[in-house]
Order: C-alpha cells, then structure tokens, then sequence
C-alpha cells in the first residue's frame, strides 16, 4: 500500500490526470471498469513515473496508502454513482473519494451529505482545460472539507497549471463549491466566446472585412487588455482556410452550435438564485436558437435593417469601437458570473474567496486571460466588493466606453445583425445604473389583477389599491 492516490476511469481525463500526478512523482494507483485500459495505459506510459495498475476493486484499494485517496474520472451522473457505491464498502472512515467529472454541483452535494454521514470524505473538483490541461496542468477547483483539502492541496496545487509561479488550484468552499464554480466558469466561456462571434459578425457585416484581416484585428487586440486564450485561437480559426475548397474556414462550418450542458446548467442554477446572468443566458440561448433549423427557415428572408457601407476609414473607427463594446460587455458577463458565485455563496453557505477563483483561472482553462489579474486585484484591494463595477479602473473604463458600446449596438440593431450578448449586457449595465425602474409600473398590474401588493417609495409596508372600486384609498396589509 504505497500509492499517494488513486484514479479510476481511464478515459482521456483520467489517463492524463494519473500521468500528471506520476510526472510529478506521485505513485499513482490505475483502475478501469474495462481493465485493458488500464493495461494500456501502464504498457505506454508506465515508465513515466510510478504507475501502478489494479485489475479489480480491492487490489486498487489496497495498493493505496492511507488515508486513501481515490479519484473517480468517469461519466457524469449515473455513472459516478456506480462507481461510488462499488468503492464505499471498501473504504474506511478518513479516506477520501474526489470526484473529478463534470458533476451538477446539487449531485455533488448529495454525494457529500451520503458519504459524511459514513465517516468518509467527499470532495467534488472542478477540473477546467481538457485533455491538454489534464496532462500539462489543469486549472483545479476543489469543494469539500478543509480537512480533505489539507491532504489534497498540495498535490493538486503540484499538477496544476502556474501562473507567475502560483498555482492554478485553490480550495473553493465546502462540499459543491467548486463543481458550481467550474458551471460557472463554462457560463462565463460561453459569453465570452458569444461576444467574440458577435464582434466577428459586426466586423464583417457592418465593418466590411475578411475573415484573414478580422483575424489579424484579433491578433491585435490579443496584444492589449483583451488578450486572452480564446482571442487567439479566435484569429487561429478565422485565418484558417479550408484545404478541401479554398473557402475561409469559418465560411465551410455549419452554424449551428452544440452544447454540452454546463451553459444551460448556469442559466437554471442563476434562475433559482435570481441572479441576473442575461449575458450568459443569451449565449446560451444564441446556441440553441442557432440549431433551429425548421424556426429559421421559417424567419429566413423577413426583412432587416439596411445602411450603406463604410469607408475604409470608417471601418477603422469602427473596429475600434467594437473593440470597447467588447470589453466593456466582457467586464458585465464576468461581472454577472461573480454575482452568481456571491449569490450562491450565501445561499449555500460557502465562504469562497473571490479573488482566489479569479486567480486560478488564469491558467489551465479556456477562459485564462490577464483580464482575470484585474478582477483578482479588485477583490484583492476590497474582498466585499459587491461588483467590479464598483472598483474605479473598472468604472473608469466602462465609462470611457460608453459612446463606442452604445453606437454599436446601435449599428447592428440598424443592419439588423443579432447581438444578443453585446445587448445583453448593455441592458444589464443600463438596469443596474437607472435611477428609477419600470418595475414600478409592474408592481401596479401585480397589485391589479392579482392583489399582490406593492410597496410604496414614501412609506414602508404593503399596500393594495381597490382597482375595482375607484376612488377608495388604499389598504395597507
Ligand atoms: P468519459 O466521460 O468518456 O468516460 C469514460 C470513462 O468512464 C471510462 O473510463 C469508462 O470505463 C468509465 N465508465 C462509464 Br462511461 N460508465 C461507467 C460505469 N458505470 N462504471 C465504471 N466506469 C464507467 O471520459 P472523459 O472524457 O475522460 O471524462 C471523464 C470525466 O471528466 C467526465 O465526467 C467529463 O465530463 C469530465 N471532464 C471532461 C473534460 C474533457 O475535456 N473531456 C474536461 C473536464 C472534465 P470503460 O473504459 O470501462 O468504458
């Protein structure tokens, strides 16, 4: 019994995963339902470390040092469930299971609440950067116990990516705190890269360019405060040409786009927390709206706006104005992700660091970005702050993009291009700034036809007003 841990499920994640952890020096212990993978696996890359294959269960379990560390790297849902009921009965009080699959945080949750109750430890990870990340350095998002985290830390912290020598791991908060920071941290990929497609329509419909000059506008704005992964492989994409016709790349993909879930699990999850993500939601949504075949057609050739088409110069001013509504509807989508994890937070009771979430998605995950050194300096300088837009560069910055946000939208709601996300986040900005909301008014027709009451800007307490009885004052309930 001599392996630090343990992986179990050697599909493309785990396999990666019990690599790492070997390259750093760990013995590790490897088992699979199917037990040629774990052969495999052992035949081609065991002299990379200290890999130790199990062919059953107990011989896994029992090549592992205690307290036994097991990770499970399987199927979400029904899958890791198996798993979990196969292992329990041969674990002991102390050992820890980690579950590293993309869990709904409501199952990991579950999961923990079971396996406290028989004295093990449950840990859900959020594991961010495929099967690259898996290998090289993943970003690494651990929920559960401090306890487990203390045995756990400083190995994953070891495999994780670095980012100016920190570690891209960090314990999130107790038992679903880090699957639900790793939803939302695909929420957030999902707006960010929406709101980079939607610039690339603006720039292209509106602005006139080719997707190899629209590739090289990327590569620049990858130099300054947008630079980010999914920038640049944004100008990789758009510089591509297909071998097969000559075409752009971009022009020969079926525009329709897939999903596997974790958007939309944002979006139900910020719905039960009333957390306003509008942008993320309309990523989201723009992706189901896409693969709407039938409903397209059925809109396909109604008419849209029209202008005539800019200069060169115009279309220079114009990228650069996209530019700001990019960042600036960037700023919100993150923005929103924050207030969810805050909203969640206290609704769950977990006490998660702000900046420590910003920190270790700087590294190893599709949204790593210099971007996120300012939201980590912002919940650095104030951990209560209550929005970035309540920090001053922020502020400042969002400030001096107003006039370029606001004309871009503008433009593509006069060509009649869609800018969800860009639209949404405008929205956002502009509800949250208003002095007065027309929520007012909704107030008045709850209070109408449902006698939900409404509360009143010089009083406090509830009030109904008789509608059906003109003219009699109102009650107050
Ligand atoms: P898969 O999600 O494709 O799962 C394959 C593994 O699950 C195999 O080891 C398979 O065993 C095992 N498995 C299944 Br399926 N059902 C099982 C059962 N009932 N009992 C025992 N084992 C079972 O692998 P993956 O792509 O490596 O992903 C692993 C986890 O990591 C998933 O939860 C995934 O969502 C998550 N994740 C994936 C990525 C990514 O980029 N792929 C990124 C981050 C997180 P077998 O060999 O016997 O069939």
């Amino acid at each position: 019994a001599s392996a630090a841990i343990g992986v179990t499920g050697l599909g493309v994640m785990g396999r990666n995963l019990a690599r790492n952890f070997a390259r750093h020096g760990y013995p590790v212990a490897v088992h699979n339902r199917t037990p040629a993978r774990t052969r495999a696996l052992i035949e081609e890359y065991g002299s990379e470390g200290d890999l130790v294959g199990a062919e059953t269960a107990a011989a896994f379990v029992a090549a592992l040092e205690r307290p036994r560390r097991i990770m499970i790297m399987v199927q979400a849902g029904a899958a890791t469930d198996a798993v979990i009921d196969e292992f329990v009965p041969l674990l002991e009080p102390g050992d820890i299971v980690i579950d590293g699959g993309n869990a709904h945080f409501a199952d990991t949750r579950r999961r923990e609440a079971a396996l406290r109750a028989k004295g093990l430890h449950f840990v859900g990870v959020g594991v961010s950067g495929g099967e690259e990340g898996a290998l090289h350095g993943p970003s690494i998002m651990p929920g559960g116990s401090a306890e487990s985290y203390a045995v756990l830390g400083p190995m994953f912290e070891d495999i994780s990516a670095k980012v100016g020598g920190e570690p891209c791991a960090t314990h999130v908060g107790a038992d679903g705190a880090g699957h639900f920071v790793k939803m939302v941290h695909n929420g957030i990929e999902y707006a960010d890269m929406q709101l980079i497609a939607e610039a690339y329509d603006l720039l292209r419909q509106v602005g006139g360019y080719a997707p190899a000059e629209i590739a090289d506008i990327f590569r620049e704005w990858n130099t300054g405060r947008l630079g980010s992964y999914l920038i640049e492989i944004t100008a990789d994409v758009l510089a591509h040409v297909d071998a097969a016709t000559g075409a752009p790349f971009v022009d020969v993909v079926a525009d329709a786009a897939g999903q596997k879930g974790t958007g939309r699990w944002t979006v139900q999850t910020a719905l039960d927390l009333a957390s306003p993500v509008t942008a993320i939601a309309q990523a989201t949504f723009a992706r189901a709206a896409s693969g709407r075949r039938e409903l397209r057609a059925a809109y396909a050739g109604l008419p849209g706006g029209t202008t005539p088409p800019l200069s060169a110069t115009e279309a220079d001013r114009f990228a650069s104005r996209v530019e700001h509504a990019l960042y600036a509807s960037k700023v919100i989508a993150y923005d929103q992700g924050w207030t969810m994890i805050q909203d969640a937070a206290a609704e769950y009771g977990w006490k998660i660091d702000l900046g420590a979430v910003a920190r270790i998605w700087r590294g190893g995950c599709i949204i790593r970005a210099s971007f996120l050194d300012r939201i980590r300096a912002a919940y650095r300088a104030d951990p209560d702050l209550v929005s970035l837009l309540a920090e001053k560069e922020f502020a400042r910055e969002i400030a001096d993009a107003q006039v370029p946000w606001r004309e871009t939208v503008a433009s593509a709601a006069r060509r009649g291009i869609p800018v969800p996300a860009f639209s949404a986040a405008l929205s956002h900005y502009d509800t949250l700034r208003a002095d007065r909301l027309p929520a007012a008014l909704l107030q008045g027709q709850r209070d109408y036809f449902g006698a939900h009451t409404y509360g009143r800007t010089d009083r406090e307490g509830a009030f109904h007003t008789h509608w059906s009885t003109e003219g009699r004052p109102e009650t107050q309930s």
